[in-house]
């Protein structure tokens, strides 16, 4: 397969499910009955947690709640095309059956291979299965990154953690559970190049189509991930992604209310999907194995709307650069088709106006239920300004993303502000 091809899942893609799941589901954000800085999956390192007394937390690890066919039906139902799962986070424990190591859920009560069954789940639901595994820290390896409260850090053999942990680890992930979309790693820090590139070597001798995100560092990576939670202001021609959460944390937490709502989330996706990049979405499932009721609901009403609207979403491409902020929503962009996604309805009254876009317009139409409107296009010399109104109903029919579909001939022209009555 050339490189468009092993690619062309992920682009095409656009919104995949992170599910963060570990020990520290249990915790949930508090220890010892105080709160700790968040997030929620990292309480280990924040409250300095003693490795003897994290390590209890195997010995609670049940969640009798776990079935991995609800969790991949619900992820299908959310319209995600992905789903990553953290197998190891930077605690060190793994979610699934380990000859490598024993500090996995077979040590717990639970002793159920966790990746085995959602690898499973997911691919009955015809979706992509991805595996998130943090090979710089490792906080229970005196070898690894990351635990200076327990280890002497002057003695540590990084190497030897790599050649006897991280590589014997993801080659289980890659040769026990079928194909694997792509594997996620997490804070390369400091970790040398020629490590990292051995590591991407491994992985394309044991998967050659599996995918590499860009947090193995060094540019080595299949496409580039963007920073925890930041979309970037401009388009960029090359496959990205911008994992974030839809609250505060990545691991459960009891003490987080700070949800994310249903339109919050198709503003970041409208934004994301405009520049080329996909949306990796976070979901937390507590220690009972249940997703969280408040998530459930955004990302199921997420869901319901890409279910009318995903046309406007899924396989787009980068869409033009406008010359004013929309106050009313955003655009994305088909093939010889523009999607104006009205999320500020305020702001439209009965019509959308675009400025300075100059469109060959076919026919204009509502997406959801093809009512066909009206469009002007205005030309005004003395201001050198385009202006493209499109009636819509109001109300409008989608409070939360209105969708309107503009076919068009042609590449739409942006009148940029430099090229105003310049010769
Ligand atoms: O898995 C999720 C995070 O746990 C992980 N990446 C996402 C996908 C991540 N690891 N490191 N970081 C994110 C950034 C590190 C942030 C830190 Fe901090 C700021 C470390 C120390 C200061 C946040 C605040 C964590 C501890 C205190």
């Amino acid at each position: 397969m050339n490189n468009n091809q092993r690619m062309k899942w992920f682009t095409d893609s656009k919104f995949g499910l992170f599910i963060h799941w570990g020990l520290y589901a249990l915790p949930a954000g508090q220890w010892l009955g105080k709160k700790v800085e968040y997030p929620a999956e990292w309480i280990m390192k924040n409250a300095k947690i003693p490795l003897a007394e994290y390590r209890k937390l195997v010995e609670q690890f049940n969640p009798i709640d776990f079935d991995a066919y609800v969790w991949m039906r619900k992820a299908k139902a959310y319209g995600v095309k992905y789903v990553c799962l953290t197998a190891k986070h930077h605690d060190g424990f793994a979610l699934y059956d380990s000859d490598a190591s024993d500090y996995s859920v077979m040590s717990t009560p639970f002793r159920r291979d966790i990746v085995r069954e959602l690898a499973e789940a997911c691919k009955a639901e015809g979706l992509i299965f991805c595996v998130y595994y943090s090979q710089m820290q490792d906080w229970e390896d005196a070898n690894a990154d990351g635990n200076d409260w327990d280890f002497d850090r002057k003695t540590k053999n990084f190497v030897k953690y790599f050649q006897t942990k991280v590589k014997p680890q993801v080659r289980e992930l890659l040769t026990n559970y079928g194909d694997i979309g792509m594997i996620w790693f997490d804070t390369p820090y400091d970790m040398p190049k020629t490590l990292c590139q051995e590591l991407a070597d491994w992985v394309h001798q044991l998967q050659p189509d599996c995918l590499i995100n860009g947090r193995i560092g060094y540019g080595i990576g299949d496409y580039r991930t963007m920073s925890d939670n930041n979309i970037p202001v401009l388009a960029f021609d090359e496959p990205w992604e911008t994992p974030m959460t839809l609250n505060n944390n990545w691991g459960f937490s009891k003490v987080d209310f700070e949800w994310k709502s249903a339109k919050d989330v198709i503003r970041m996706l409208v934004s994301v999907v405009g520049k080329g990049g996909n949306l990796l979405l976070n979901m937390g499932p507590d220690a009972l194995g249940n997703f969280p009721e408040k998530a459930d609901e955004v990302f199921s009403q997420v869901g319901a709307w890409l279910k009318k609207n995903g046309e406007s979403i899924y396989q787009t491409n980068i869409a033009p650069d406008l010359t004013y902020q929309t106050r009313w929503g955003g655009l994305t962009a088909g093939k010889d088709r523009l999607y104006l996604h009205i999320l500020d309805g305020r702001e439209v009254d009965d019509e959308v106006v675009i400025y300075d876009l100059e469109l060959n317009i076919k026919k204009a139409y509502l997406l959801e239920t093809g009512q066909v409107l009206e469009t002007i296009h205005l030309y005004e010399p003395a201001r050198d300004e385009f202006r493209l109104r499109v009636k819509v109903p109001n109300p409008l029919p989608d409070l939360l993303d209105t969708v309107i579909v503009l076919e068009h001939d042609g590449d739409p022209v942006v009148h940029s502000l430099e090229s105003k009555f310049s010769e």
